[in-house]
């Protein structure tokens, strides 16, 4: 594949194909890929002109960053990488592969141990004898959920089988592997079954200014009935999940898949006058979510807007900055 004169390594465009058909899938797992993604194309470079070098990688970057558009944590990766040889001077483009493939590295072991400390802080939140409910397949979440598990506290896991797609199955069976008591329900049974669960714990895709959490789509109505059932809500999601672009007034797009993942084309091609939607991630109000749990601490979702500051800085918000790049189409 040619960009604008550039030639993307097939390593580059399998990665970003494998995203795009949720082969490689879950918020975490995509930023991670991101990342790698761009050091591979920094070592398959084989020019020696620095600037055409950063062109290419701006490239490559805008390329990886639209395989799919509601994950922040993918243009937030990649935007991590790339700023690092921005902000560089290195003298020739062999120490430039250096920076970017160091960067990479640097954001993958950062993501793998974000991981791990959610899990640990997350499991405290966690109480002996706690009924949890989860949604979809989150990493982050199940991290938290096996780590209370092994400190004996939970008593029993309702997983929503989480259609179209099915990724409940994935956090069903690894679960039960780790020995927890899990109960696969259909997505419709959530309220059904919400009022013996006390806790809720979901990941995130996407977290806005605001403190709302953008998540598998039916995460709000879990939210929903969760308050109804006074059971708490804790949302399982490292700092690179949070959107610098809210920041700048920005909402979340949110991904609209083919029909074909809710029906089979046989039936679509039977009952053509029938419009099929199929957005996989919704919006969960900040007031419907009790936590969330990041490796910088557990945090009231209204406080989203403190790491933010952090992480990109104060005043005036910068359009030139780098995660604040526009996304291509
Ligand atoms: P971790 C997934 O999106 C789910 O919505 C999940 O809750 C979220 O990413 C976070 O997952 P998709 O890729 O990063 O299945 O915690 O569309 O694994």
């Amino acid at each position: 594949m040619e960009i604008a004169g550039y030639r993307i390594p097939p390593e580059v465009v399998r990665i970003r194909e494998d995203i795009k058909a949720m082969k490689i899938r879950g918020a975490g797992n995509i930023a991670r890929h991101g990342a790698q993604a761009i050091a591979i194309a920094a070592e398959k470079y084989s020019g020696v002109d620095l600037e055409d070098f950063r062109k290419y990688l701006k490239t490559v970057a805008d390329y990886v960053k639209s395989a799919r558009p509601t994950a922040v944590s993918l243009p937030n990766s990649v935007s991590y990488v790339v700023s690092r040889l921005e902000r560089s001077t290195p003298p020739s483009v062999r120490e430039a592969i250096e920076v970017v493939t160091t960067a990479a590295r640097e954001f993958i072991s950062y993501s793998e141990s974000a991981v791990k400390l959610i899990a640990q802080l997350g499991a405290r939140r966690i109480e002996r004898g706690d009924t949890i409910m989860t949604h979809c397949h989150s990493r982050a979440s199940v991290e938290v959920i096996i780590t209370a598990h092994r400190q004996g506290k939970v008593e029993r896991v309702y997983v929503k089988e989480t259609r179209p797609m099915l990724q409940g199955l994935i956090a069903a069976a690894e679960l039960a592997r780790e020995g927890v008591e899990v109960v696969l329900i259909p997505d419709s049974a959530v309220r059904y079954y919400m009022k013996r669960v006390d806790k809720v714990v979901v990941g995130a895709d996407a977290v806005a200014a605001n403190g709302a959490v953008i998540n598998k789509i039916g995460t709000s109505l879990v939210a929903l009935a969760a308050r109804e059932a006074r059971a708490r809500v804790y949302i399982a999601s490292e700092t690179y999940k949070f959107s610098p672009y809210t920041v700048v007034g920005e909402l979340v797009p949110i991904e609209v898949r083919e029909s074909t993942e809710v029906v089979d084309s046989t039936w679509l091609a039977e009952n053509p006058e029938v419009t099929v939607l199929n957005p996989v991630f919704d919006a969960t109000p900040p007031e419907y979510v009790d936590a969330i749990i990041t490796e910088r601490g557990v945090i009231p979702p209204q406080s989203a807007i403190l790491i933010l500051i952090e992480e990109y800085g104060v005043t005036p918000v910068s359009t030139e900055h780098p995660a604040y790049s526009p996304e291509p189409e």
